[in-house]
């Protein structure tokens, strides 16, 4: 027996009571991101089969010094959810020939990824200066206000695909109400593709999505002593044209009841019965222009990899907005 009263819930809590209570149920994919869930994520981003991220690694590499040239001189790097920050690096190393010093503010949730992403950043050279920021990002933009400079701020690795358009353009616009005019954004989509590739990116040959979506379910068991039979359930990803968006599922294998104790919640599933784990969001130029617009930015510049399947936008902060 679990003395209910004795355990403080964690933040989620009612976000999971009130997701396995409607209908569709969802769970809300922040969920993935515990330390087993982050490793998992760090291998999917290895997967051959997942492109985007080595895909974006390629734009930045090729063509970090046209990036410098357009961002002019004086640049400090912002970078939200920047982890062990690898994919900056080159862009940062071409910034500092062209700068006598470059500040790096690396932004993230995880201290320990902050740590990694200092020694790796002041490896390149005494004239980048690595100022990590613990942060997370539901308590807002504000920290960005004590930045100094002229200022980049960069959202790298589709991340901004986890969230539904009009989510994604208030985030995007809470970014730009702490920015001045002479600030910008670099931002990371992943392109609209083909279906088969798409599928296979988020349904990989070994698994590892498999287990980076059930460990949701792993998780509730691990903190809320929930009962989730991990075996009655199966992962599913599902490209969906007309909203453009993967959508990623854990779908019950039988007829089965869930009990999660520390909710008072008991939780009856049907025979393919889907729980919502994730939209990813994939875009064309022409989308992403219109959510930057919206929220606030005026795109300057788009570079992407030989194949068109990932960009990097560059935006201006519109005068006015
Ligand atoms: C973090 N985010 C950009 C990943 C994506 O591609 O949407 C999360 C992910 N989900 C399944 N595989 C990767």
């Amino acid at each position: 027996m679990i003395a209910r009263e004795l355990v403080t819930l964690p933040s989620y809590a009612e976000e999971v009571a009130g997701g396995l209570a409607s209908q569709p149920k969802t769970l809300p994919c922040k969920l993935f991101y515990d330390a087993t869930g982050s490793a998992l994520f760090e291998e999917i981003t290895r997967l051959p089969e997942y492109y985007l991220t080595r895909t974006e690694l390629e734009i930045l590499r090729q063509r970090a010094d046209e990036m410098a040239c357009s961002l002019g001189t004086d640049v400090t790097v912002v970078e939200l959810g920047a982890g062990t920050a690898v994919k900056t690096c080159t862009l940062l190393e071409s910034l500092s020939r062209r700068q006598i010093r470059v500040q790096y503010f690396p932004v993230d949730i995880s201290r320990a990824a902050l740590h990694q992403a200092k020694e790796r950043v002041e490896s390149l050279g005494r004239q980048i200066l690595v100022r990590p920021v613990v942060a997370d990002f539901s308590d807002g933009f504000e920290f960005l206000r004590s930045i100094p400079d002229k200022k980049l701020v960069a959202y790298l690795g589709s991340s901004i695909g986890n969230f539904d358009p009009p989510a994604a353009v208030s985030m995007l616009g809470e970014i730009n109400r702490q920015l001045a005019a002479q600030d910008m954004l670099l931002l990371g989509t992943d392109l609209v593709k083909s279906k088969s590739m798409l599928v296979a990116a988020y349904d990989d040959s070994q698994g590892v999505t498999e287990q980076f979506n059930k460990n949701i379910l792993a998780r509730l068991n691990r903190e809320l002593f929930a009962d989730f039979d991990l075996e009655s359930f199966r992962h599913v990803a599902i490209w969906n044209p007309r909203r453009s968006r993967m959508e990623i599922y854990l779908e019950s294998l039988r007829t089965q009841t869930v009990d999660l104790p520390l909710l008072r919640l008991r939780v009856a599933f049907a025979k393919s019965e889907r729980i919502h784990t994730e939209n990813s969001y994939k875009y064309m130029v022409e989308t992403a222009k219109c959510m930057l617009g919206r929220s606030g930015y005026r795109l300057t510049h788009t570079w992407f990899d030989q194949h068109n399947w990932f960009a990097l936008h560059l935006a201006n902060v519109e005068a006015g907005a």
